[in-house]
């Protein structure tokens, strides 16, 4: 069991999506810890995409990412990270497989529509970055779990 960092860009808060993109992780069977709706600074982006800094593209995501509010969203449950990612497919939406977040409601690169961590050390440091004052781990799950669980 394991938590990643779920965001909705700008253009996916504008495009309504929001419900959308909430409604598959529910579904799936994963669990919402918490969920803010922020508008960001170029502060909190740049560190966001550290991995990205000195790449061309760097200013124009700060930018863009900028522009709006954003949901910022931690959620939890089994190998949530790898397949959160596969909810969201590729990073270019014109080869994200149909049925995946962006293969169905992109069609560039730039407004890609959602964020995922890649891994759990971005995973956990995307966590402290956007919810610094913590996440709280209820206790009373879903009763659910014990039938999406063995
Ligand atoms: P990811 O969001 O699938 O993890 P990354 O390679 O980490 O993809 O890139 C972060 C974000 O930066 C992408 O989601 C996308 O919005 C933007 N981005 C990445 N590469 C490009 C590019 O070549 N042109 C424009 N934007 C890009
Ligand atoms: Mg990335």
């Amino acid at each position: 069991m394991e938590r990643t960092f779920i965001m909705v860009k700008p253009d996916g808060v504008q495009r309504g999506l929001v419900g959308e993109i909430i409604k598959r992780f529910e579904q799936k069977g994963y669990q919402l810890l918490a969920m803010e709706m922020v508008h960001p600074t170029r502060e909190i982006l740049e560190e966001h995409y550290q991995e990205h800094k000195g790449k061309p593209f760097f200013p124009k995501i700060v930018d863009f990412m900028s522009s709006g509010p954003v949901v910022a969203m931690v959620w939890y449950g089994n190998e949530v990270i790898k397949t959160g990612r596969k909810m969201l497919g590729a990073t270019n939406p014109l080869e994200s497989a149909p049925g995946t977040i962006r293969g169905d409601f992109g069609v560039v690169t730039g407004r890609n529509i959602c964020h995922g961590s890649d891994s759990a050390e971005s995973a956990e440091r995307e966590i402290k970055l956007w919810f610094p004052q913590g996440v709280t781990m209820y206790d009373n799950t879903r009763t659910l779990q014990q039938w999406l669980y063995e």
